[in-house]
């Protein structure tokens, strides 16, 4: 395949962009060879510079659930953008999008719109530290909800940790009140609420973790977090910032039927402009101001042509139809890559919630980051090369997401299927 265009790229780009990209994981370094620029997407397909063109199963990390410039999400932000991109006032759009979340998710009452993921994990906790006066926050190891400060923490070993600064630049005093636990461990967390009582502010979760691959949680994992959190005073924070409208319609909370204090969200309701939002029982958020005493704000929060995506998004994947294929497609997917391995001898475990799934190199059933990180890299990193020759682009590393949207249809998976038994012809 010809990247000569990419590579001349990525040169330039190193020396005015750090590691030549704007977010870390997509420079590739998780594994080897050099990131593609890419020219545009179309439905399921990604093209990049120099005009290969390759299925994508990262959709920008999960936000394009109706895949690259669909017809009705690029004439919405064109109707949109005509009228205005952003007024820094209210606007009927945002109303329009709030309800439409709230039809998916009832459980939240009322929602702020902010501008990325991270903003909306950030604020939610702030505001969970400002309604229950207390201080100290619980998130899982492995588990990932944007990079503010108090969220930047790589869990010890054990299962209560108080956090260490995973970053340099997080000063300590930052994360002192930052404990993580073990993902599907009621253990981990019971002993963190008798270490710390009544201290903890809220419980954070990926409640199907994305960000360690796919991890879902075992039975009764989810239903024992609300338990404790309740029992405890402590708010239950669902971060379904990837999780939202990615495996159920209606998210997690949908999907497991846990209702949490508060969620947070991005991605899709962006339909691929930056969005985030938090949103939950009304006596919370009636704290955030102007409302109340919690401070947050953002000067492009709620514009129009990022409202306009989301809601043109939401309708496209209103219908359980879309869901009923999307998950007959994943189903096939999942067979596909299962059959292929099985020929060529190569140990996998897969996960999959809805339409977004995880092959994991390992022999170990993933179910929390000490059993996932001990899948092999290397092995991973052969696959994910062997895919990107044959035009298919996965996630570039072991600990991430794939996602599948709409418009992966039959023939999608099936052309994804031959690369996958190609590559395993290659071990
Ligand atoms: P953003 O600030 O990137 O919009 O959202 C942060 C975030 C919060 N919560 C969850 C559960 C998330 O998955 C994310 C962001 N996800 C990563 C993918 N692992 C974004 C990709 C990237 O960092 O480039």
């Amino acid at each position: 395949m010809n990247i000569t265009k990419s590579i001349s790229l990525f040169q330039e780009a190193q020396t005015l962009l750090p590691g030549g990209v704007d977010s870390p994981v997509r420079a590739f370094r998780a594994v080897g060879g050099q990131p593609l620029f890419i020219d545009c997407g179309k439905g399921p397909y990604l093209y990049d510079v120099d005009g290969n063109r390759y299925i994508d199963y990262v959709l920008s990390w999960g936000p394009l659930i109706t895949g690259h410039a669909h017809p009705s999400v690029v004439k919405a932000i064109q109707e949109a953008a005509v009228k205005g991109t952003s007024y820094g006032a209210p606007s009927p759009l945002e109303v329009e999008l709030a309800k439409r979340v709230m039809e998916f998710m009832p459980d939240i009452e009322m929602i702020r719109f902010v501008n990325s993921g991270t903003e909306a994990t950030m604020s939610a906790l702030r505001l969970a530290r400002a309604f229950t006066k207390r201080d100290k926050i619980i998130k899982f190891d492995g588990c990932y909800h944007g990079h503010a400060d108090l969220l930047l923490v790589q869990a010890g070993s054990g299962v209560a940790t108080l956090g260490l600064p995973d970053s340099p630049g997080v000063p300590a005093d930052t994360v002192k009140d930052t404990l993580v636990a073990d993902f599907n461990s009621l253990d981990s967390v019971e002993a963190l609420f008798q270490k710390y009582p009544e201290q903890i502010a809220a419980l954070i979760v990926e409640p199907v973790a994305g960000n360690m691959g796919v991890v879902p949680p075992l039975p009764g994992f989810l239903e024992g977090l609300r338990a404790i959190t309740a029992r405890e005073g402590a708010l239950l924070i669902f971060d379904e910032v990837m999780t939202g409208f990615r495996v159920h319609r209606g998210g997690a909370q949908a999907l497991y039927k846990i209702k949490p204090d508060l969620t947070t969200l991005g991605k899709v309701i962006g339909g691929g402009l930056p969005v985030g939002a938090y949103g939950g029982r009304k006596e919370i958020m009636q704290m955030v101001a102007p409302a109340g005493p919690m401070y947050q704000a953002g000067t492009l929060a709620g514009n129009p042509l990022a409202m306009s995506a989301g809601l043109a998004t939401l309708d496209l994947i209103r219908d359980q139809k879309v869901w009923d294929e999307m998950e007959l497609r994943g189903r096939q997917l999942d067979a596909g890559i299962e059959s292929a391995a099985k020929r060529a001898g190569v140990p996998i475990r897969q996960t999959r919630v809805g339409t977004m799934r995880t092959t994991f190199f390992s022999e170990t059933r993933p179910v929390d980051w000490n059993t996932v990180k001990v899948a092999d890299k290397a092995q991973f990193g052969k696959f994910f090369q062997g895919m990107l020759a044959r035009g298919v682009y996965l996630a570039p590393s072991q600990f991430e997401a794939g996602f599948l949207s709409i418009v992966h249809d039959e023939n999608v998976i099936d052309e994804t299927l031959n690369a996958v038994q190609e590559t395993f012809k290659t071990w």
